[in-house]
């Protein structure tokens, strides 16, 4: 994703390639006011000690001013140092004048600040001083005081459009909300630019391919409307891939559902870190083209896919921080999510967990790494002691970044109902069998002190990529409860990296989808690694929806594709809380 920014009252960093129209200025629309009165913009917040001023001033239209003066000083002060300023740029030839003859005995112009009739006394303080409506007078002109109004602090366009794919800007306000913002989409037509559109999220129809998109934002709070901004799209919408494997699954996911139902996705998106080294490139997806392996690219399918499961609860796997914060975060926050983000140290993928916003709320997180917790909490002490017993063990377990992220949510409608959503990807290597039973021996230990000390009895739901296959030592310890120390996935990596316990628990867990034939299909492995785990106590499933079929994940050989965004493939189901 690239873009811009722009501001009234801030400069902002400006990224990437996209052209700045510029602030749009007060015309017809929400922000128009009567064209005699100018508008001055005032930032003032108790957490700084300076405010900003932002008013054009000087000859012609005059030149947009920022001054910033210290909260506490005089009115008397400020007002003085605009007069200055006026004079300065009375001096100077405004942008296409000439320059003016200097008057000979120039003198500051009256500047006076009214709050209603009166002028406000010269001894206030700026902070106090600059209310909302106040008018300032300066010279000839008068300014309307808008004392924080509702600002976009970032606006930004993804960097690739597809036809046929939801168009989600990022939006950052200050005073502000994206769901009381006002959003104009307008496209290229003849020379010029013609309304298409007028919700936050946009989906281009094949008719837009070709051709450049505009954004026009006002910025609100749900009373007023601030400075409008216009961002327009660095390409052009590109043709997008026909059918993608998620469309059919879509059939079943149109309808969102009613407490006490709720539909749960788990989905290792593949994380642009992986996907676009050389040796994904050419060894692990060598039947994937390389545009398709392109976050920008993947984004696309993968929000359309996200957005389509019309889930409640949705646990992600590989999330770059950057897809995270630029992109998942702001799409999946225009329809209805709440997320958050959870960071592998050392690396920069991790885990995100959203939940639909109307439904829960985030009563509380207990997120761990397991290698921390293991190396400090006393909660894991037995652990720790018996892999303790090989060195090599112990080792590549605490050299691990693995994180557990866990949340509790609270029901908005019933706030007795909670959830507990715990969400992993545990270590990936195929003969590290023994070393996912420490992590997951860990998770569970960790999960039952959530569920008894913390939030007693509440339900469990257990997503994640587990990295483990039906037939694992994993699967089965948390679907029966127990391992023994003789199973042989306790030596997965041969004798010498043994370190054999038993291990139990007390949930009573099953895998809401059963036991597909694959949820990872690369063109070297095809394997079920993914689950959602359910407390079979608390929910039952009444809807698993079907996979994509056989045919459609290998017409491209294998996943990632130009039709599927990710080497794995989301896991959803519809349970009902019991
Ligand atoms: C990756 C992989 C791992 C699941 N799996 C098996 N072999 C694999 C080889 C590679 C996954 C594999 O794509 N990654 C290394 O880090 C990442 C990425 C993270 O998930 C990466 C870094 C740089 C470049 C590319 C990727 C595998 C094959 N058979 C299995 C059986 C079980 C578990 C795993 C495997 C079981 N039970």
């Amino acid at each position: 994703m690239c873009g811009l920014v722009s501001s009234a009252a801030r400069s902002l960093p400006s990224a990437g390639s996209q052209r700045l129209v510029g602030r749009f200025p007060s015309g017809p629309g929400p922000n128009s006011r009567p064209a005699a009165m100018q508008t001055a913009v005032v930032r003032c917040v108790p957490t700084e000690t300076k405010l900003t001023i932002s008013l054009r001033l000087g000859p012609g239209n005059g030149s947009q001013r920022h001054l910033q003066r210290e909260q506490s000083e005089s009115l008397r002060t400020a007002l003085g140092r605009i007069a200055h300023n006026l004079l300065k740029a009375q001096a100077k030839p405004g942008k296409g004048q000439k320059a003016a003859q200097a008057p000979a005995q120039a003198s500051a112009p009256p500047v006076v600040l009214y709050l209603g009739e009166e002028p406000v006394p010269g001894d206030t303080s700026n902070a106090e001083a600059w209310q909302d409506g106040a008018v300032l007078q300066v010279g000839e002109a008068r300014y309307r005081v808008e004392r924080n109004p509702p600002t976009l602090t970032q606006l930004r366009l993804p960097s690739s459009l597809l036809a046929g794919f939801p168009v989600c800007p990022k939006v950052e306000l200050e005073f502000g909300e994206a769901s009381h913002s006002l959003f104009e989409w307008l496209r290229e037509a003849d020379g010029g630019w013609e309304a298409a559109a007028s919700s936050r999220v946009f989906t281009p129809s094949n008719s837009y391919i070709g051709l450049k998109l505009k954004l026009r934002c006002h910025p609100g709070d749900g009373r007023r409307f601030g400075a409008a901004v216009e961002l327009e799209s660095g390409g052009t919408v590109e043709a997008g891939p026909g059918a993608c494997t998620f469309d059919s699954r879509q059939w079943f996911t149109r309808q969102g559902l009613e407490e006490p139902q709720l539909r749960v996705v788990s989905y290792n998106i593949l994380a642009d870190v992986y996907a676009q080294t050389e040796f994904s490139r050419s060894n692990l997806y060598p039947y994937c083209p390389p545009y398709a392996l392109e976050i920008d690219y993947r984004q696309n399918l993968i929000k359309k896919e996200l957005s389509g499961y019309n889930a409640d609860i949705i646990c992600l796997q590989e999330v770059d921080k950057n897809v995270f914060t630029n992109s998942l975060s702001p799409a999946l926050d225009a329809f209805g999510f709440q997320g958050v983000f959870r960071i592998k140290e050392k690396q920069h993928e991790g885990l995100a967990t959203f939940f639909r916003a109307s439904k829960y709320r985030l009563l509380s997180q207990h997120d761990v790494t397991f290698s921390e917790a293991l190396a400090s909490d006393p909660l894991h002490f037995e652990v720790l002691e018996k892999i303790s017993a090989n060195p090599t063990v112990k080792e590549k377990v605490l050299q691990r970044s693995t994180a557990f992220q866990v949340c509790v949510l609270q029901s908005l409608k019933d706030s007795s109902k909670k959830l507990c959503v715990g969400n992993t990807h545990l270590y990936w290597h195929p003969k590290g069998g023994h070393i996912r039973l420490v992590q997951i021996a860990i998770a569970f230990r960790h999960l039952q002190r959530v569920t008894t000390e913390v939030y007693p009895g509440i339900p469990v739901i257990f997503c994640g990529d587990f990295n483990s296959t039906p037939n694992s030592g994993l699967y089965e310890f948390v679907t029966k409860g127990h391992i023994s120390a003789d199973h042989p996935d306790w030596t997965s990596n041969g004798e010498e990296e043994q370190c054999s316990m038993s291990l139990t628990h007390s949930f009573k867990l099953k895998s809401a989808c059963g036991e597909p034939a694959y949820t990872n299909y690369v063109g070297g492995f095809q394997g079920c690694l993914d689950y959602i785990f359910i407390d079979i106590n608390m929910f039952e499933v009444f809807q698993v929806i079907p996979f994509p079929s056989h045919e459609e994940i290998i017409c491209h050989l294998a996943l990632p594709s130009v039709s599927h965004p990710s080497d794995h493939i989301a896991l959803i189901c519809d349970l009902k809380c019991k």
